[in-house]
Formats: C-alpha cells, structure tokens, sequence
C-alpha cells in the first residue's frame, strides 16, 4: 500500500487558506475514514457487573429524587467511546433504572426505540401508549419511537431494569427529541394481549392489528418456554436462540436492533460468528464465560457486556447440570436496511 501525503507536507499557508475556505484535503484522512478491510472500532469489549452497579444505582435513590431524575439511570458506558457518550457501541445505549416503591417516572415520548429487561424487583408497571404492562424478571417491555411511556411501581421493595435503546445512533442523525406529557389513561382491550401466546389468538373480535407495534411485552416466562421445548425437540440444535418479533410482519421488534433470548445448554460452549453488528449480552438467568477478543468474562445473573462488530464471540456455560439464559441485543436490524450486513464466519 503505498504512503498517502500528510497534512505536513503541504505548506502551512496553502493549509491554512484551505481552512478559511471550509475546506479539507482528503488525501491525509482517506486511510483514517476507509481503513484497509476492517472497520476501525471504537467499541471496547467491555463488562459491567450487576454487584457493582446495584449498590450505586441504590445510593443514585438515595441522592437524587425521582423528580429531580425524571429517570434515575446509570449509563453502562464504554471505555473506547469515550464516557461522556454514553454509547455502548456505534448504536446501542444502555442504562440500568431504579425505580423506588411508589415514584413514578414522568409519561414522555421520544425519537429514539427504546426497549426494558427487567433485572430485579416486583411491583413496577410501564404504560405505553394505554396499556399498562407489568414488569417482571427477564420480561422485555417495548416503548418504540414516538410512543407514550411513563413507569410506575406499586410494590415494596426497589425495582432495577435495564434499559436498550438506539439513542446514539438517533442523536448522531440529528433526529433525538424528546414531547414530556400528561399521565396516561390506561385503556384496556386495545388488542395488544390479542398476541400474547404465540399461535394463539382470540376466536372472537380478533382483528389483525394495524398498529406499527402490535405486542408491547414479551413475558420471560413465555420466551423461556419456547427456548426450552426448541432444546427439548432438538437436541442437535446447536443455537438455541429465539428472535423477539413483531407477531404481524414476523420481522424484528423494532427498527433499529434486534432483540433474542439465547439458551446455553448445561456445559455447552458457543462460537458466534464474526458479524459486522456489535452485540450485547445480558445474563438472565444462570452464569455465562464470554470470551470476546482478548477479554475473558465471567458473568453471573444480571451482569451485561458488550461486543464489537466484525469479531467472533464464544459463550461458554460452566455449569454442568444447568441451562444459562441470555438476552441479546444488536444491531442487525440497522446493519441489514443499510446494506452493511456481513456475516464472515
Ligand atoms: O425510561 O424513558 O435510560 O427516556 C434513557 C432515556 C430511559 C426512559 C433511559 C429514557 C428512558
């Protein structure tokens, strides 16, 4: 590959009257924008223990009332982005949200999709758009773009979800806003439960939704169930995964990333191939070894990290009488309208 000219070796007044024209040479950028066969990445293989997040997140309770929090987050931030980004890739955000017994978190709605895996705690409730989903380990709420959210908790003890949206890719567009409102009336028979089994629908009044979103919770009860007769069904199947849907298109939840529960079978190791799309992983239920990169991470319940794009992971259950459970967030949705899906194996 031969040397491109650097910005030295041009003359410091032909340099500078570029500049007060509002022009740049291409040529000392052109290897740093088009890398030779792999993309430079900022995204870090990076983990965040729940041990180490919690006793923040509760001190976060102590220090900072919900009404001067409007969401009480902490961000899980990547090291290579920079913190002040707040990204946990190119596209994806993370943040871990406490709700105390008896706040409420203000009903807005917003440019970016955002969706919840509910960590720990009972009692908590988000409504979207009137309909008021309750929150429980392991279940996934949807709140997409443009819809209504408030949270709610009517229980005893502090509730903890982890909150995925594809904010910094929003932000990035210049199209993240956000409308606060009023709080909702929930309204139920809105039709949204309508798809709550696979399947299964209502023999009467069934109308097939014209919503954008027709299901807003996905029960871990019901996605645990479906991992487990797959593995039961199969047992050569080797990725016990299954892809959270829209129940109408049977294409991905939301737009912009691409939401699955994954089941390690007891003592099964995990190679995913190397695809262009950065992935997180949260662990459900059980522990999960991640090897990304040079990283080797040993994860419990509810610890979360992330992954690259363009590089192979292998997740490992250590455990030899137990299934692992993890959900999956990427951004293979994204990736595949924009036509830069690749998968290299
Ligand atoms: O719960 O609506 O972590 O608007 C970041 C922005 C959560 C939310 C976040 C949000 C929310």
């Amino acid at each position: 590959m031969n040397d491109l000219g650097r910005i030295e070796d041009l003359p410091k007044d032909y340099v500078q009257a570029l500049r007060d024209q509002n022009l740049v040479p291409l040529w000392p950028s052109l290897r740093g924008v088009l890398p030779p066969k792999v993309p430079t990445r900022q995204t870090q293989p990076t983990c965040w223990a729940y041990q180490d997040i919690k006793p923040l997140l509760l001190k976060a309770g102590e220090l900072t009332p919900i009404e001067k929090a409007e969401r009480r987050v902490l961000v899980l931030a990547n090291p290579g982005h920079g913190l002040d980004k707040m990204q946990a890739s190119a596209a994806i955000y993370l943040g871990m949200q406490l709700l105390m017994p008896g706040e409420w978190a203000p009903s807005h709605r917003h440019t970016p999709n955002a969706v919840r895996m509910v960590v720990e705690g009972v009692g908590a409730w988000t409504t979207v758009d009137g309909e008021k989903c309750p929150m429980s380990r392991g279940d996934l709420i949807l709140t997409p773009t443009g819809l209504w959210h408030e949270h709610g908790h009517d229980g005893n003890e502090p509730v903890i979800w982890l909150d995925v949206l594809d904010l910094p890719l929003v932000y990035y567009m210049e199209t993240s806003y956000h409308i606060n409102g009023e709080r909702q009336a929930v309204v139920p028979g809105q039709g949204d439960k309508q798809y709550a089994r696979g399947g299964v629908v209502p023999s009467h009044g069934f109308e097939r939704s014209k919503k954008a979103y027709p299901m807003l919770r996905y029960a871990w009860q019901d996605a645990k169930a479906a991992l487990q007769s797959l593995a039961a069904d199969d047992s050569a199947l080797e990725q016990v995964q299954v892809t959270y849907t829209n129940p109408e298109t049977g294409g991905d939840a939301e737009n912009i990333l691409g939401f699955y529960a994954l089941m390690l079978r007891p003592g099964q190791s995990l190679r995913l191939p190397a695809r262009s799309p950065a992935q997180v992983f949260h662990v459900i239920e059980g522990a999960v070894q991640a090897h990304i990169v040079s990283s080797i991470f040993d994860m419990v319940e509810a610890d979360t990290c992330c992954a690259p794009g363009y590089e192979a992971v292998t997740l490992k259950n250590p455990n030899p009488s137990q299934p692992a459970f993890l959900f999956i967030a990427d951004e293979s949705p994204l990736h595949r309208k924009l036509g830069v899906y690749e998968n290299r194996g």
